[in-house]
């Protein structure tokens, strides 16, 4: 299995996944700060032009959660919870990060994508460490153990994980946060982080 990604991007959910779950891969790093993701090769493979994206026997997959889902079915199990409403929430967790607190972190450095004005652009940069911070106090509050929903990491930890790396250089005090604070130590600790930092993955 192949996966199109790159250090400081959200597939650092994904690498960390995989490096966890001790599955056969292999990382093909795609330079976004030179544009790599921009060109008519990366286009072909993904059309919308992000990482990651996981090369599947049966052709390209798209979007952080539903690879993440898909690796949980075939190949790493043991991150979806059985049971139907603490199923849902994890993805009610995993739906906030993709809609919400990954917007509200692109507004950093992607304000293009909505705004073309330099007023506008700053207006919105100027806005991350407190949406980011909200973002916070709400994930905050939805953690009951060591990982989101108790002892056991699922497929949302590694999601939420990706975005605390960001938090620091989107003007977070994550020291406000003891949950979170704790959770990012707990995924620190665990050997799928830990392989993804030793292979220049997280940086
Ligand atoms: N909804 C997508 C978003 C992917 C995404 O925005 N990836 C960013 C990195 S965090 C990217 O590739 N950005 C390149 C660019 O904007 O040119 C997902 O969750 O996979």
């Amino acid at each position: 299995m192949k996966l199109y990604c790159a250090p400081r991007t959200i597939s650092i959910a994904v690498t960390t996944l995989l490096y966890e779950s001790g599955i056969h891969w292999e990382p093909i790093r795609v330079d976004i700060a030179g544009g790599e993701q921009t060109r008519p090769d990366y286009h072909a493979i993904n059309p919308k032009g992000r990482v990651p994206v996981l090369m599947t026997p049966e052709g390209a997959l798209t979007e952080t959660g539903a690879i993440l889902e898909y690796l949980a079915e075939t190949a790493a199990p043991g991150y979806v919870p059985a049971d139907p409403l603490a199923r849902a929430r994890m993805r009610e967790v995993m739906f906030y990060l993709a809609s919400t607190m990954h917007v509200n972190h692109a507004h950093k450095m992607r304000g293009r994508r909505w705004a073309n004005e330099e007023a506008s652009l700053a207006d919105m940069t100027a806005k991350v460490p407190q949406t980011m911070t909200a973002s916070c106090a709400y994930i905050e509050s939805l953690i009951v153990g060591r990982y989101l929903f108790g002892a056991d990491p699922t497929l949302a930890d590694f999601y939420l994980y990706a975005i605390c790396t960001w938090l620091e250089g989107d003007g977070v005090n994550v020291s406000q946060f003891p949950k979170l604070s704790a959770f990012i130590e707990a995924m620190e600790a665990t050997s799928g982080v830990r392989q993804a930092r030793a292979a220049g993955l997280i940086i």
